[in-house]
């Protein structure tokens, strides 16, 4: 049934809906409610036609074959990667590196560009709303070399920029910044972070996770030394990820792993290295996962970025609203500046509970810390209730969350 106040004025919903197979699927005897988006997104069918046309029709490795099959397999997998360097408007296709996701691509430069450049007496600045995956590598990093990682505090889900200025020093090196935190929502003002971090002779990386899917990318504009994102949080496959690095950068680094496709050539004495990106990329990669990629970046470009953020911006501001009407309630992070997560606690239930009982009722949420122990810590909580929306997503499937909610409530105090 089409309700006319869920349907903004530019994206409708409902046939948005339609398109997600997993929606139509019933969890308890329920109508599926998926808020979990911020874990990972449900797969339009055309990202599952893709894949399965990929296994189906042209199955092959990649750049090694000259038979057909190997030739298409090629061109798909590196017209995903035009595909990708567009969606985030990289200035060349060398830049574009692919990975199994966020944390592949962090690590790559952790175990790369941080084992080659970071010395004893070094720091690196990340920030209190770090996801672990840009904490634990740079903890391995610093520990190995002698350096020492700092964190850019936050106050009710912003980051208090003046405590940043006094961390930068010439004993700066990489500023690795969440671009929208996980666990809040809160968009970090990255801009005027890289700025800073750049005048203070550092590089940054930032963690788009969380951004990518939300927000309109361009790695050039920004002047980020590196920016990592997963395909499987903007509706495509998991298993794939993109690592973007300044071309000058990645050509300065050395590998990261060896092997197969990342070599020109290979004596018993020397191996010299292949060109970018190639460089980083040994073995055989995830080609059907790469390929379908493309499929998931052209349909949030064909809906358009700008019309799905004003709709789940809508969706956030309802929810919130409904939500602080709860008795006991309380949102964790309350930055000015937030995309669709919406992070709570609630007096005297442990946030599990409230999880396993909204499930009940068909609704997926996400509980606990959100893999971001150091930013629960500053709250002085175990954890929270997550709902984090998607262009699917309706305020009818919020009302059923506030009225699962206070059945939970009604059941647990
Ligand atoms: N960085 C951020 C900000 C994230 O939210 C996540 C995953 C990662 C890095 C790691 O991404 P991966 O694709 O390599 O695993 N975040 C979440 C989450 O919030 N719930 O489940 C995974």
């Amino acid at each position: 049934m089409i309700q006319s106040n869920t349907i903004t004025k530019e994206l409708d919903v409902y046939a948005i809906r339609q398109q997600f197979p997993a929606l139509n699927r019933q969890v308890k005897g329920q109508p599926l409610v998926y808020f979990d988006n911020a874990a990972t997104t449900q797969k339009p069918q055309v990202v599952i036609d893709a894949l399965v046309d990929y296994y189906t029709n042209y199955n092959a490795n990649v750049h090694r074959g000259i038979h057909t099959l190997a030739e298409e397999a090629t061109a798909a997998f590196e017209a995903s990667r035009d595909a990708a360097r567009q969606f985030i408007n990289a200035s060349s296709r060398e830049e574009i590196i692919f990975t199994r996701g966020t944390t592949e691509g962090i690590n790559l430069v952790a175990y790369t560009w941080g084992r080659k450049n970071i010395k004893a007496g070094d720091e690196i600045i990340i920030t209190e709303m770090e996801h672990h995956s840009n904490i634990v590598p740079w903890q391995i990093l610093c520990e190995e070399k002698g350096a020492t990682l700092k964190m850019i505090p936050q106050q009710d889900g912003t980051l208090l920029l003046d405590e940043y200025k006094k961390l930068l020093s010439s004993k700066t090196k990489l500023v690795s910044v969440v671009h929208v935190s996980n666990a809040l929502g809160t968009v970090n003002p990255v801009e005027e972070i890289i700025k800073l971090a750049h005048q203070a002779g550092a590089k940054v990386l930032i963690d788009g996770a969380q951004s990518t899917v939300h927000l309109d990318i361009d790695v050039q504009a920004l002047d980020c030394d590196f920016f990592a994102f997963s395909s499987h949080k903007v509706y495509g496959p998991t298993g794939i990820g993109v690592l973007y690095g300044k071309k000058q950068l990645l050509e300065a680094m050395p590998p990261f792993q060896g092997g197969g496709e990342m070599i020109k050539e290979v004596t018993l004495e020397k191996t010299t290295y292949a060109d970018l990106p190639y460089k980083f990329e040994a073995g055989t990669p995830n080609i059907g996962d790469a390929v379908v990629l493309k499929a998931a970046l052209d349909y949030v470009s064909k809906i358009g970025k700008a019309k799905i953020r004003n709709h789940e911006n809508e969706l956030l501001a309802y929810a919130t609203e409904q939500l602080v009407q709860l008795p006991g309630l309380r949102v964790i992070g309350n930055a000015a500046n937030k995309v669709s997560v919406v992070s709570f606690v609630i007096d005297k239930v442990h946030p599990q509970d409230i999880g396993i009982l909204l499930d009940n009722r068909g609704i997926a949420v996400r509980t606990g810390h959100h893999c971001a122990q150091p930013l629960m810590a500053c709250y002085g909580i175990p954890g929270t209730i997550r709902a984090s929306f998607a262009m699917y997503n309706t305020k009818e499937e919020i009302d059923s969350l506030i009225t699962g909610l206070q059945k939970a409530l009604k059941m647990l105090l």
